[in-house]
């Protein structure tokens, strides 16, 4: 019983930036327990090779090469996923970018370009993924929070703003489409050893205070939030809804 919970088996996910990161990860992980995957990422080149990746181990890709933050490009990327018959039953709004700098400096430019990608784009594409998931009757939404969903930390302004936005629109979502047959939950993942966060990583004192501040005593990996993905792309997560899980390594439940 347990096994055909987790199975993704006839389903398909699309991950926003998964052409590396934890969004590449979250695709792999998916397509291990049987989904077709459809890529996403803004650079073509690197979509392919990582769609190329991906097909070399067996599993069914799809690239779909358009910038979240550019609505008619989203419109037009479903409408082709439309007339291929792609139907998208998982979407995982993952793609998000980071920007660190103190609110008395932040141009409000930079402001606003973190809120698009990283907030406006779920929103856009969760509604586009929505239209088509209440034709079937069934679909699940995985926003990717952040441990800034629920906690501050100085200069990254708008990206606690934005991942504070994704755990309430992710509350929205299940709010309106839950009746329709869709799950709508979040992910906040702790500090993740990514490109995105080189700059830390390669830090000595914030590293040090990433080890002492997490229960675990380390960064996490990307492959360690695909668990976490594949229970709530599965039947394993039917009844689960408005819910941000923290895959921190205990970060966010401790002083
Ligand atoms: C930062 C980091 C964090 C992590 C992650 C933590 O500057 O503090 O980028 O935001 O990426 O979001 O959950």
């Amino acid at each position: 019983m347990s096994s055909r919970l987790f199975d993704l088996t006839g389903r398909t996910a699309l991950i926003t930036g998964s052409s590396r990161g934890l969004g590449r990860a979250m695709a792999e992980g998916l397509a291990a327990s049987g989904a077709a995957i459809v890529l996403n990422g803004v650079d073509a080149g690197r979509l392919a090779e990582a769609a190329a990746e991906l097909r070399r181990i067996g599993y069914t890709v799809h690239e779909a090469c358009f910038n979240v933050t550019d609505e008619e490009a989203v419109l037009a990327a479903f409408a082709r996923l439309d007339e291929s018959g792609v139907a998208v039953d998982i979407l995982v709004n993952n793609a998000g970018i980071q920007h660190r700098q103190p609110i008395l400096d932040l141009a409000t430019e930079d402001w606003r370009r973190v809120i698009e990608t990283n907030l406006t784009s779920a929103f856009v594409i969760g509604r586009e993924a929505a239209r088509r998931m209440v034709t079937r009757g069934h679909g699940k939404v995985i926003n990717i929070g952040s441990l800034m969903s629920n906690l501050g930390r100085a200069t990254v302004a708008p990206y606690t703003v934005a991942k504070g936005g994704i755990k309430m629109l992710t509350k929205a979502m299940a709010a309106e489409w839950g009746e329709l047959g869709i799950q709508a939950n979040a992910i906040g993942p702790g500090y993740m050893l990514t490109e995105m966060n080189k700059a830390l990583i390669d830090n000595p004192t914030f590293n040090a205070w990433v080890v002492g501040r997490t229960p675990q005593r380390r960064w996490g990996t990307p492959d360690e939030l695909v668990g976490t993905a594949v229970f709530l792309a599965s039947k394993a997560s039917d009844y689960v809804n408005g819910q941000i899980i923290y895959v921190d390594g205990g970060m966010s439940a401790v002083l």
